[in-house]
């Protein structure tokens, strides 16, 4: 009797978890935007003046309502994008990052985003594009960024969302995060649907 009430009560506690990842080229705010993150759900995000260029890369788990929310934030630099693909087959959202006030990199991070997009195991899986550093006078508009990168025409077949934000301040974070969590737990129904 104990055994079976102790796992009725495990099973109550029990905390689904959701895996995304956190992409985008070097300098578009992925660390800035996993700590602040944390600190906005309740966990000590680093200082921004603290934290360092991602070498490797960075783990952040945050509690989203009952949910665990799982981020990797792989680094953005050219020399690591190659291995991001070995993360694609665990994860059940993608959360993009763009510097939307730097329009040197715009053609780089399209390019990025376009190869990511493309890959076999991310076929159907949910994406939120970050369109950070809106604190910025130079930033480019959500409808600027929508016409540059064609999302129209990029995200016909996957839920999808530009969503714009300021990752140092926090601004449209947690509306952002929120959407993708939504969309990642949908689709990580329907893959275990298909499984049975
Ligand atoms: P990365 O992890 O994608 O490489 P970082 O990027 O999170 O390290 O951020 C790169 C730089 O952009 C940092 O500045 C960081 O403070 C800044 N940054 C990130 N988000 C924002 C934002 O929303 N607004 C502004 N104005 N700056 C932002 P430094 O000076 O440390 O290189």
């Amino acid at each position: 009797m104990f055994s079976l009430l102790s796992g009725l009560w495990q099973w109550l506690l029990q905390k689904e978890e959701r895996r995304m990842v956190l992409l985008g080229v070097d300098n578009a705010g992925k660390t800035t935007t996993l700590e602040k993150l944390k600190s906005l759900f309740g966990l000590k995000g680093m200082p921004p003046e603290r934290i360092p260029p991602t070498i490797g890369f960075n783990i952040g788990r945050i509690q989203i309502d009952k949910v665990i929310a799982v981020f990797w934030d792989l680094g953005g630099h050219s020399s690591f994008r190659s291995v991001w693909h070995n993360y694609y087959s665990e994860v059940q959202g993608v959360m993009f990052i763009v510097d939307s006030a730097d329009p040197t990199r715009i053609e780089e991070a399209k390019a990025t985003l376009v190869e990511v997009i493309s890959h076999d195991k991310l076929q159907g899986v949910p994406l939120l594009c970050l369109a950070n550093k809106q604190d910025k006078p130079e930033a480019l508009s959500i409808q600027e960024l929508s016409r540059l990168f064609e999302f129209e025409r990029l995200f016909s077949e996957r839920p999808f969302h530009v969503h714009p934000c300021c990752a140092l301040q926090g601004q449209g974070l947690e509306a952002g995060v929120r959407w993708l969590l939504a969309e990642a737990d949908k689709f990580a129904r329907s893959q275990s649907n298909l499984q049975k």
